[in-house]
């Protein structure tokens, strides 16, 4: 079945019909299996499997292992694959045999034999043949953000030995000696810990890869080639062997596509060649996806660069699932098959979402046109896990990966003991809302969606309030608890505001003013519980998040239903209207612009003490960078507007202050300078208690807000636009 729907569904029509069809078919069977197939215990989905009948124990006396030449597997060399990291696995009443076509395929069997055993000690009769479709599969810690610690990503080696994932590309973009001094050599402490985690990673299979980012200041000359061997040779003295440059998200000199490929060239023979064990180089080309390309630079990398190096590719934009029309065409660009650099489960774009959907959308067709395939995470490596599980399993054997199947399984493994509770947790944190990029994710809070009445819609925010406590209790998963915590309590906020909103319908309906206020009251303390709450707030985190669930379906519902009422409640009643909001701007995210259109942006937020500044273009890498939020100060009646990005607060010179956010000086006057009907009204905004009456101007010539103490008319420069992020 799961051919038929690989070869049926093609190309751009297959998210739409992927959903239709794993609702029509349910969980799907694997191809070569008989009936009596348990639950589905294994994954990545095994090439052929032929289960046998009856079981036995699981006895290491009885095994017989090795790889492909070694006396003990020798009887049954004819049945390894010829495919590299292959196996062939056999439990039968004459005992468990284990024969890798090499070490990899060794390891991975012992990994199926691992995952086949259950809790009571058996071990179901089998015969499994198996290799993996993709060459590489694996990781790329590639985003912006608080790089893993050091503890994270062992825990991670661990996991993708377990999953068959045998690569882990190094480049986290906020690791300054990866980028911004890739020049500089690592301190002595890092330097241990890296190699640690190569010694690491290999004692799992996984190939650790070193990425080195040059390209925002590199200068074509010799010294600084010299400069990426000398660190690549400290690198090799740490025990990595494999190497990769990337030249993303940069622009001017360093963008050159005929350098760039001179300087792989030139790496590929003054340091590859020089050593007999280091792997062929690594790329991550300045147009790295479709949308971004043009001119004759990918032709020129794949005609000039040599042959062996591999370039990496996020699809046809820079989020977004792969396909085969895809890979065709940029497989012709560069003369050698691409290697996939998918940008999900990351949300360094959106960070205040979780994705914790079915991973889906990547075509089952591309096996063998790919050099390698590697997903860029969420800065919550645990979190991630849900994804790169499917990841693993669709690399591995992508004919027959079915999401549904796979996110169902996953979920079991990660939370053992609360697998309906995350899973309800996980069907909230699916959608990324509208980014720059464009990824939606819209079926999200399922069982909501599908509920005929307020009765049930009620069940549901009980359910998921049950599902939150219960998650916040758990202890047997201390780092994964830890990463989701926050999302945990908004999903928690988010079914007390669920419940409270169906109270207030029924107080409503039954003519009950007084109460129906208090319920509101209580509606919008809470809403303002969730959004003070904040992820990844710790000391030197240079992003913070506030956590959101369930914004697909449940926040919309939510916020359409509480403004019905409440115009509702006013046609009604004049008791109390003060507890409903009038205010000038609805809290929310907006950019700020200026009467030019320039963006108010954050310009170096890993930075202290700088200025906000005035920018022509959007930011599309870090576009919380032009993202505020301005939320109304109940103690002071103004708005504090602080910056999405690492969400510090603008002070009264305009500036991200050091000092902690203090109401009395960092709130403003927003007032509107336009009619009521103008379809883009102007606002002015004003330094206002402590911080002196200044208004906020903003001159041509200046790329920082200026302030005018007094001023009689409100000249243009004095307006700004509050555009609502959509
Ligand atoms: C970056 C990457 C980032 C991702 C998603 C590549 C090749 N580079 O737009 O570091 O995590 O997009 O925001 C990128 O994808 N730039």
């Amino acid at each position: 079945m799961n051919t038929f729907i690989s070869s049926f569904i093609h190309s751009r029509v297959k998210s739409i019909l992927f959903i239709t069809l794993y609702l029509a078919f349910g969980v799907a069977n694997v191809m070569g299996q008989t009936q009596q197939e348990p639950e589905r215990c294994l994954s990545p989905l095994p090439q052929q499997v032929a289960w046998g009948s009856g079981n036995v124990a699981a006895d290491s006396n009885n095994v017989r292992q090795g790889v492909r030449g070694d006396k003990a597997v020798r009887a049954w060399s004819r049945r390894i694959p010829q495919q590299a990291e292959g196996y062939y696995l056999s439990i039968s009443q004459k005992g468990i045999v284990i024969a890798g076509a090499d070490s990899a395929g060794l390891f991975y069997g012992q990994q199926t034999l691992a995952q086949l055993r259950r809790d009571d000690g058996t071990l179901p009769c089998v015969e499994i043949t198996d290799w993996p479709a993709m060459p590489e599969r694996g990781v790329i810690e590639g985003y912006y953000g608080n790089p893993y610690t050091h503890e994270a990503r062992l825990r991670l080696f661990d996991f993708m030995g377990r999953n068959k994932l045998n690569v882990f590309i190094y480049g986290p973009k906020d690791d300054p000696y990866h980028r911004s001094q890739w020049r500089v050599p690592y301190p002595k402490d890092e330097a241990r810990r890296l190699s640690e985690l190569v010694q690491a990673a290999r004692r799992s299979h996984v190939k650790f890869v070193w990425a080195i980012h040059p390209g925002g200041d590199i200068r074509w000359e010799l010294s600084d080639s010299v400069a990426i061997v000398r660190k690549c040779e400290a690198m090799y003295g740490l025990g990595v062997r494999s190497f990769c440059v990337f030249f993303d998200d940069i622009g001017g000199e360093g963008a050159r596509g005929e350098k760039q490929a001179g300087l792989l060239n030139y790496l590929h023979k003054a340091f590859v060649q020089k050593h007999d064990d280091v792997d062929a180089l690594m790329m991550c080309p300045t147009q790295y996806n479709r949308s971004w390309s043009g001119g004759d630079y990918l032709t020129t990398l794949g005609t000039q660069m040599e042959p062996s190096v591999r370039v990496m590719w996020t699809g046809a934009t820079v989020v977004d699932m792969i396909d085969r029309e895809d890979m065709e065409w940029i497989n012709a660009q560069l003369r050698r098959k691409a290697y996939i650099w998918l940008n999900y489960p990351v949300t360094d774009y959106c960070i205040d979402h979780l994705l914790m959907g079915p991973t889906w959308g990547n075509a089952l067709d591309i096996g063998p046109m790919v050099s390698g395939f590697c997903s860029n995470p969420m800065e919550y490596c645990e979190a991630s896990r849900l994804s790169l599980f499917s990841i693993a399993d669709y690399a591995w054997h992508p004919e027959t990966y079915d999401a549904q199947a796979s996110w169902l399984m996953a979920t079991k493994q990660i939370m053992p003991e609360h697998v309906e509770a995350f899973r309800l947790f996980c069907d909230n944190n699916v959608d990324l809302g509208p980014t720059a990029h464009g990824l939606r994710r819209e079926t999200e809070s399922q069982g909501f969606v599908s509920a005929k009445d307020d009765g049930e819609r009620m069940q549901y925010f009980k359910a998921m309030s049950r599902a939150a406590t219960e998650l916040e209790r758990d202890a047997s998963q201390p780092e994964l608890r830890d990463e989701i915590q926050p999302w945990v309590q908004s999903m928690d906020l988010t079914a007390s505001r669920g419940i409270i909103t169906l109270i207030m319908q029924q107080q409503l309906q039954q003519g009950e003013p007084e109460a129906f206020v208090k319920s509101y009251e209580s509606y919008d303390r809470t809403t303002k519980q969730q959004q003070a709450l904040r992820s990844r707030d710790f000391r030197g985190s240079i992003k913070v998040a506030t956590p959101v669930v369930a914004t697909r379906h449940i926040e919309p519902w939510l916020r359409s239903r509480v403004a019905e009422m409440i115009a509702d409640y006013k046609q009604r009643y004049d008791y109390r209207l003060d507890v409903f909001p009038v205010q000038v701007v609805e809290n929310g995210t907006y950019f700020i612009r200026d009467t030019h259109g320039r963006y108010l942006t954050d310009p170096a937020y890993a930075q202290a003490g700088v200025k906000a500044v005035f920018r022509v273009e959007r930011d599309t890498i870090n576009p919380q960078t032009q993202e505020w939020t301005i939320a109304y100060d109940g103690n002071t009646g103004r708005y504090s507007i602080t910056n999405n990005q690492a969400r510090r607060y603008l002070n009264e010179v305009g500036a991200f202050g050091p000092n902690p956010f203090n109401a009395e000086w960092n709130t403003y006057e927003i007032q509107k300078q336009t009619a009521e009907s103008d379809a883009t009204p102007a606002y002015s905004i004003r330094n206002a208690g402590l911080g002196g009456t200044a208004w906020w101007v903003a001159v041509e010539d200046d790329e920082v807000i200026q302030f005018v103490r007094e001023a009689e008319t409100m000249p243009s420069v004095f307006t700004w636009q509050l555009q609502p992020v959509k």
